[in-house]
């Protein structure tokens, strides 16, 4: 674009447009058009200057696309600070988002007025880094330390209403902005300028008791900590002095990995949904929800889709069963209004429809199964909805692991067939791995899509084969770790190896809450096609067989009860564990818990090689989405593919040779690993050219 921000003149007011479509982000052109449009105001004698956006948002920020190249000239600090030393009163109108640099463009703006559609923030901590242009220094001074602190750490928007509460801005106008902005400029005229640098400092906060706080909440971030020095900069140093510091420990965190992570993460997220068969079609009309099952996953389902305003009919086998999901789904609502996210639970539920009899599904326009996970009892579920639903709906099943293509095979339009794998809790989990069948029409995958997008999921297209993309990555590094027991780790080193590095949970803790006995019957499933080198984690059964089924049980790899509900470890497992080595002939050995993390990551890096070269996953950042939103990845690390690039994948394959040498087959390398390293490549090559 050749000129980002334009200047009109509006009764001696200068209006500064900045038109920088999508979201007017602070690129170099803007940065470059601002300071343009600022000295010919400024030449041209205008009384105020009013900055405002193009269409919906004021600024989202500095362009994140831009990160990571040398930066250019005008840099945003002293963008900000020329606004702040103009000789015009200078006015920003707060309207869509106003986010990170935008907002602390406006805070260098002598006046703030808001209009009802601002969200407004400094979402900086969110991508690995703090605010780079002042915010640190300015925000404080408005509105004081504490709400500064709680604003930044968790970079939370506000909406313009607390934002005028908390003294961020001066005005609220119910108008559109550049009517918003000209009618402020009249009020103010002759008031001057009135920068933020020069009002008082804010008071001390407890900043020791902030940093402490973040370094327990943000395991292992730097951003947040980072942030309550760099805002105790504002209460400790003059002006000048602060922004020194500011910029000193914002450079520090442009540098690190963890903003790389971040700003991965971001744009992943983000072309995830960017599929070419969803550019050529438009999604089928879905307006009623159909649910058979009302087990903890359908109920699940059926909250999520209620909390979107969106109709649902739940069967399930009796009448009894029916209306014991209604109590499950009630209490899922009910949660919603705990949580804040809903005023009222009633209107929600009035949209249900709970009943044992599956002809009302025949006018629903997409049906979803969520019934026991057997091929038999699906069988028998599809065939009965492709002679009761109406042409054209969407019959999709939840399956967490079956064959889609041999469940579509069961109907008579196996083109409307298509996998929605949900997570548990449903209604919570962001992550809905769409599963695409071999004869899935592209309206119907782009159903899937704007269905997720309607339930605010984030959605990841995976083909068909035993798990999916993540529960396929799942079993593989749960195999990796169970060896690692086998072989002389705890449960308990690995868990804390893998929460350090960063996972939410460690998956030992993660089978406990899933029930070991789901494992347990999945073992029994597949024994018969077990290979004679897999190993088997016979420790587990052991427990199994002592009815220790992991939280539901009191009892798993933990122990849990009322004064340790998140579980302690339990010696008694590592005895049993021990005589389960002993009866295998396996001399224990010692491992570090950087070894643990190097095995748990090429487990999953290799599973996830073989499923590329499979075409499960398109591509490697629909891998990094799915661990993130899905198995509590850390976002911070960006994804495992995006950690496999940081770590260099020459490196990996050479510590996967030596795994290899340890047991060929379970650590069988992909040939698309060996590939990539050889020819030296990323995973982030593969992204490229296939996200748009
Ligand atoms: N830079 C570049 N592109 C951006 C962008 C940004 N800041 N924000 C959004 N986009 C693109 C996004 O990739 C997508 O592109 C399109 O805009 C629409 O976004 C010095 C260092 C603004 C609330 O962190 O939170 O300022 O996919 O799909 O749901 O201190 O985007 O269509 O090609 O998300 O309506 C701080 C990040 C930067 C804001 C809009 N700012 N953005 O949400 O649409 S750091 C942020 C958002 C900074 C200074 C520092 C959201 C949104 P495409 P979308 P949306």
């Amino acid at each position: 674009m050749n000129n980002p921000v334009r200047l009109d003149l509006e009764n001696g007011i200068a209006v500064v447009t900045i038109d920088n479509p999508p979201v007017n982000a602070l690129s170099h052109a803007v940065r470059a058009g601002l300071l343009r449009m600022i000295d010919t105001a400024e030449a041209g004698g205008a009384q105020a200057i009013v900055l405002i956006g193009a269409g919906r948002d004021f600024i989202a920020g500095a362009d994140i696309s831009e990160f990571g190249s040398p930066p250019k000239e005008p840099y945003l600090p002293d963008l900000c600070r020329r606004i702040e030393k103009s000789s015009c009163p200078v006015i920003a109108v707060l309207h869509g988002a106003t986010l990170g640099g935008g907002l602390e463009v406006a805070l260098s703006a002598h006046y703030r007025v808001a209009t009802q559609t601002a969200r407004i923030g400094l979402p900086e901590v969110l991508l690995g880094i703090i605010p780079g242009a002042g915010g640190t220094q300015r925000l404080p001074r408005l509105t004081g330390a504490e709400a500064a602190l709680d604003l930044i750490t968790t970079g939370r928007h506000v909406t313009a209403k607390t934002a005028l509460e908390l003294g961020i801005v001066d005005h609220l106008a119910n108008a559109p902005p550049k009517e918003a902005g000209l009618a402020f400029a009249e009020n103010i005229k002759g008031q001057g300028q009135r920068p933020t640098s020069d009002l008082p400092q804010p008071d001390a906060a407890d900043f020791d008791a902030w940093y402490s706080r973040m370094e327990q909440v943000h395991r292992g971030q730097s951003a947040p900590k980072t942030a309550v020095r760099a805002i105790e900069a504002a209460s400790s140093l003059p002006f000048e002095e602060g922004l020194l510091r500011e910029r000193d420990l914002f450079l520090t965190l442009m540098d690190s990995p963890q903003r790389a992570g971040l700003i991965h993460a971001f744009f992943a997220e983000r072309a995830v949904s960017k599929l070419p068969e969803l550019k050529e079609t438009n999604p089928r009309d879905i307006h009623t929800i159909g649910i058979l099952g009302g087990g903890t996953m359908g109920a699940g389902i059926a909250a999520a889709c209620l909390l979107k305003s969106l109709p649902v009919t739940l069967v399930d086998r009796t009448r009894a069963a029916a209306d014991a999901a209604r109590e499950r789904i009630a209490q899922s609502i009910q949660g919603a209004v705990k949580r804040g996210k809903l005023e009222d639970a009633a209107p929600v539920m009035d949209q249900l429809v709970t009943t044992a009899e599956d002809l009302d599904l025949a006018d629903a326009d997409l049906i979803i199964e969520a019934v026991f996970e057997d091929m038999e009892t699906k069988h028998e579920v599809f065939a009965r909805l492709d002679a009761i639903c109406k042409p054209g709906a969407i019959l999709a099943t939840n399956t967490s692991y079956l064959d889609i293509n041999v469940i579509a095979a069961r109907t008579s339009r196996p083109e409307d067939v298509i996998g929605l794998h949900f997570f548990s809790p449903a209604h919570i989990m962001k992550l809905l791995e769409i599963v695409v069948a071999d004869k899935t029409a592209p309206d119907v995958i782009a159903t899937g899509f704007s269905f997720a997008k309607r339930l605010g999921k984030t959605a990841v297209r995976a083909g068909v084969c035993d798990g999916f993309i993540g529960n396929r990555i799942l079993s593989r590094y749960r195999m990796a770790m169970d060896n690692l027991v086998l072989d002389g780790a705890s449960p308990y080193q690995i868990d804390n190896a893998l929460t350090e590095f960063g996972m939410a949970m460690g998956p030992f803790a993660v089978a406990d809450l899933a029930g070991l006995d789901i494992a347990w019957a999945a073992r029994k499933r597949k024994a018969a096609s077990r290979t004679p080198y897999e190993r088997i984690p016979t420790f587990a059964d052991r427990l199994c067989e002592m009815g220790r089924f992991g939280r539901k049980t009191g009892q798993g790899f933990y122990l849990y009860s009322e004064k340790a509900p998140q579980g302690i470890p339990d010696p008694e497992v590592e005895a049993i564990i021990a005589e389960e080595r002993a009866k295998a002939d396996i001399i224990p050995r010692d491992f570090r818990d950087d070894e643990i993390v190097l095995r748990f990551m090429l487990a999953i890096v290799n599973e996830a090689a073989y499923i590329l070269d499979d075409g499960i996953a398109r591509r490697p950042l629909d891998i990094d989405v799915t661990l993130v939103y899905g198995y509590g990845f850390p976002r911070w690390r960006g994804g495992p593919m995006h950690w496999a690039d940081q770590a260099g994948l020459g490196r990996l394959l050479d510590s996967l040779h030596t795994l290899q040498d340890e047991d060929p087959h379970f650590w069988a390398i992909a040939p698309l690993l060996s590939r990539l390293a050889q020819s030296d490549q990323s995973f982030a090559d593969l992204n490229k050219g296939m996200s748009r």
